[in-house]
């Protein structure tokens, strides 16, 4: 007989026993623990990050952080970096790959043994949307070029964020999507998708299985060069017809996860938005939205 708590993550039966002692017990019943495609949905609990951790070989590559700082956006890199090396892949090595267009305004960081900084200098565009897009270009070059030769796995970020937990190897998989905050509960009909058909981001209202959200995604370095030249190929035949889809990058990262099932999918505590307030059954909060105002980081 069980008596579940819901709250703490962790199933106890009536010895106190955790659910690592009880593999057959339910783990999370308050959410959805898999996909109809039978992939992972990562929730707080429904992993052990003991178990995970042992998995994980020594000789392995560092994995890859990418985020973009470009113009104003360069204010929120100190605090990124900074709870980054308290709760991001904490005794694992990290490479962080920071674009920016202001190298001079990049703060000096102290990081732990085997994380590095890698500061990568881009052009500033003029429209804040291309800023926004123009990453799966970018991400797509540097991988080709660059990442594969440095680093199995590649997590790409926005950099208006913090980390407030833990947020480590339970978030490693081939091709990797994460579920937006504002939409988890959402039926299909609701989701944000681009619902113009002219668009190559469009979705029609009887399909898709979830909306994912733009800042954060990721996989093995061969899966993301594939997600971002999609995405990079679906702007430009958009922008050829004067069209541009209604969420930018994510509205054609949502299009790519209709027809390439993510092989693992995060769980909004990876990218909270304190917008939507701070409901019990996402227990963990590990990386969350910095609040900004967009009036002074418009342009
Ligand atoms: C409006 O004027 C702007 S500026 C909208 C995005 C801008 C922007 C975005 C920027 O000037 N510099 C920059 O580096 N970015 C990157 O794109 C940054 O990594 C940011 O986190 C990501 C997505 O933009 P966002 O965070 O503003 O998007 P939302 O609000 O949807 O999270
Ligand atoms: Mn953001």
């Amino acid at each position: 007989m069980y008596t579940i708590r819901l709250q703490t993550g962790f199933q106890y039966d009536c010895k106190g026993r955790t659910w690592h002692d009880i593999p057959h017990g339910p783990v999370r019943v308050d959410v959805r623990v898999v996909t109809p495609w039978l992939a992972p949905i990562v929730w707080n609990g429904t992993f052990s990050t003991d178990i995970l951790n042992a998995q994980y070989n020594e000789k392995t590559l560092p994995i890859g952080l990418t985020t973009f700082a470009m113009k104003k956006y360069i204010v929120f890199l100190k605090t990124f970096i900074e709870t980054a090396e308290k709760f991001f892949m904490v005794g694992h090595k990290v490479n962080y790959y920071v674009f920016t267009d202001r190298i001079n305004e990049v703060p000096q960081f102290t990081l732990g043994n085997g994380r590095q900084l890698m500061i990568l200098l881009l052009p500033a565009y003029k429209r804040w949307q291309d800023v926004s897009m123009r990453r799966m270009e970018i991400i797509r070059d540097y991988s080709q070029q660059r990442f594969i030769h440095e680093v199995d796995h590649l997590v790409c970020v926005d950099v208006d964020m913090k980390f407030t937990d833990d947020v480590g190897m339970e978030i490693i998989g081939d091709l990797v999507g994460t579920l937006h905050p504002g939409f988890f509960k959402s039926s299909r009909e609701e989701y944000p998708y681009e619902r113009r058909a002219l668009s190559e981001a469009y979705i029609p209202y009887h399909e898709g299985d979830y909306y994912y959200a733009g800042g954060n995604f990721g996989g093995k370095v061969q899966e993301v060069i594939k997600l971002t030249n999609h995405c990079h190929h679906a702007v430009l035949a958009d922008k050829a017809n004067n069209i541009e889809a209604r969420w930018h990058d994510e509205s054609y990262i949502n299009k790519y996860f209709l027809h390439h099932k993510p092989t693992k999918v995060l769980s909004p505590e990876y990218i909270w938005l304190y917008y939507y307030g701070d409901p019990p059954i996402v227990q963990k909060k590990r990386f969350v939205e910095v609040p900004k105002n967009r009036a002074w980081i418009r342009y």
